[in-house]
């Protein structure tokens, strides 16, 4: 089970690689992380399993943030209207996206980042990911708001990319061309 111990905290150079493709149809240890990082958010968003294990409530996580560079990424998160959006995919790939963007009002956190770091992070409104689940299926679905954001940061850690990479240096709250606030 996965703990914050085996969470990399910013810094650790895991972080910052490029992961690579899992090669598919999936070993049975690539399963087992990507099973693993479901559960994780699984766990966390569970008030009993999260203070019995001190877990941060995590809305998605992706390999590499538990030191394994490989393309997989789990997400577990419930839109506005409520509706939960509940993945685990290998490979996942954004194939396409709108020009719209978006941001979170309240900024963005990381799992593997324990200072709250301040600013505006743009996103698409609307992107489409390609990914194949645990059963080996190939699937391409479109997401957008909260889903969407979640989606985008967690396969920028498949690309060694921090949240706060997008934030501006100047103005950290500078609201991006063509955004639409998403206030959570
Ligand atoms: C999170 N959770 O899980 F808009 F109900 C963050 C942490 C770092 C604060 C735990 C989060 O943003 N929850 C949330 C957001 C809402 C509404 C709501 C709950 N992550 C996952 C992560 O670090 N994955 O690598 C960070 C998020 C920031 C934007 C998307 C993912
Ligand atoms: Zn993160």
């Amino acid at each position: 089970m996965i703990t914050m111990n085996e969470i990399m905290k910013d810094g650790h150079p895991i972080l910052r690689k490029v992961a690579e493709a899992v090669k598919l149809p999936a070993s049975a240890e690539d399963k087992e992380v990507l099973r693993q990082l479901l559960e994780y958010v699984q766990n966390s968003q569970n008030p009993e399993t999260a203070s019995m294990y001190g877990l941060r409530p995590g809305i998605g996580l992706a390999a590499p943030q538990i030191n394994v560079s490989k393309r997989m990424i789990a997400v577990h998160v419930t839109d506005e209207k409520g509706v939960l959006h509940s993945y685990a995919l290998f490979n996942p790939k954004i194939i396409s996206h709108s020009i719209e963007k978006t941001y979170l009002t309240s900024g963005e956190g990381c799992l593997s980042v324990d200072e709250d770091i301040e600013g505006f992070v743009p996103r698409y409104a609307r992107i489409t990911v390609k990914g194949t689940t645990l059963d080996g299926e190939e699937v391409k679905v479109r997401f957008k708001g909260l889903p969407a954001v979640v989606f985008q940061h967690e396969i920028d850690h498949l690309d060694g990319i921090m949240f706060y990479d997008y934030i501006n240096k100047e103005n950290p709250f500078q609201v991006p061309d063509n955004a639409t606030p998403y206030e959570r």
